[in-house]
């Protein structure tokens, strides 16, 4: 199916319309049950990533890398990964969090300032979140040298990956049209010699369709993918960013127009799987499962001082010696 949408042709992978209908050749198939868990997916991250902001603004957690706009992508592609896939994460990957079943507490943890928090339980096949912009990344990190690099070994190598580059238009206040002068970033596979396909990243039944085909062929021995999810970032770029400064209004409306969520709940209307009392249950559920694990995560001790200048010099340099000093005194009493 992959083969079937040139990215130089600016064709794109789409299986759901606006009305929520899904392509009779190009609906992955999955039953009731699977449908059904991918939308609860979506709205337990769209509930927790909602959550993570609100403590954001109340000094209970650090910056924070919202996921509004992004579920489909990160939801469709993780359901798609098998337990003996391996995950390597960038910042924005919450959803993906979720669905590999990361203990929500430990993720909240991590962003409250504790790297504890990531320390991936066994069994689960999850690398550190990556700050710097390779592995599962964003339109930006496809201007980074790393990022042709490692297309260029897979390609030579027929390594078993699946890129995922998550296209939501910005990289911060940087728009897409100054990434690149091609019109698909999925065209870029073409020039390292092997697959690249476009999908409608707001669509997780072409995400997961997408995904699903990709990872069938990486553990067949078929070599590497470049998938891109066409998306839009919903948010700020983090709690520390005003999009509202390099952005219009009319093009963020336009966009929520597009919803994940609510063209998926629409598709669930269409097979009978949807309606009001299912999706109370759904919401009161994420809802529970956040409140839950934000007060597991908030009676953990907090980080030390000492935590921030840790792992980075075998011994401290004084100019650090001085910072730590500074900080210890800046804190209360029972937090030095
Ligand atoms: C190697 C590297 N260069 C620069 C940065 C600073 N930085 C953090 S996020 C970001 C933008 C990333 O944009 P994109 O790849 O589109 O991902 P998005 O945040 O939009 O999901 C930059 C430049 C970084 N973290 N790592
Ligand atoms: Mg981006």
């Amino acid at each position: 199916m992959i083969e079937r949408f040139d990215p130089l042709k600016g064709e794109r992978l789409r299986v759901l319309d606006d009305e929520g209908r899904a392509a009779p050749d190009l609906d992955p198939g999955l039953t009731a049950a699977e449908l059904r868990a991918l939308y609860e997916r979506m709205v337990r991250t769209r509930a927790a990533d909602a959550k993570a902001l609100k403590l954001q603004r109340q000094g209970r957690l650090g910056t924070f890398a919202p996921s509004l706009g992004h579920e489909a992508a990160q939801v469709g592609l993780a359901s798609a990964m098998t337990r003996e896939d391996w995950f390597f994460p960038y910042f924005r990957d919450f959803g993906a969090y979720i669905t590999l079943g990361y203990p929500l507490a430990d993720y909240y943890y991590f962003w409250m300032g504790n790297e504890a928090g990531l320390r991936t339980p066994d069994g689960l096949n999850i690398f550190p979140i990556a700050i710097p912009v390779v592995t599962t990344f964003g339109d930006g990190a496809t201007s980074e040298g790393d990022f042709h690099e490692g297309l260029n070994y897979a390609g030579v190598f027929r390594t078993p990956n699946v890129f995922v580059c998550v296209n939501n238009q910005f990289a911060i206040s940087v728009p897409r049209s100054r990434q690149t002068a091609v019109p698909t970033l999925a065209q870029k596979a073409v020039a390292y010699g092997f697959p690249g396909v476009q999908v409608d990243g707001n669509d997780v039944l072409a995400v997961f369709a997408a995904a699903r085909e990709a990872l069938a062929i990486a553990r067949g021995g078929g070599g590497p993918t470049l998938i891109e999810a066409y998306t839009y970032r919903m948010g700020d770029h983090t709690t520390a960013d005003d999009a509202a400064r390099y952005r219009s209004k009319e093009e963020v409306r336009e966009w929520e127009r597009r919803d994940p969520l609510v063209r998926f709940r629409l598709h669930l209307g269409v097979k009978g799987l949807w309606d009001e009392a299912y999706e109370k249950e759904v919401r009161a559920a994420a809802s529970d499962l956040v409140e839950k694990a934000v007060a597991d995560a908030e009676a953990r001790p907090s980080a030390s001082p000492e935590d921030v200048f840790a792992h980075t010099y075998a011994v401290m340099p004084p100019d650090l010696e001085a910072q730590l000093a500074e900080l210890k005194a800046s804190l209360p009493e029972g937090r030095r």
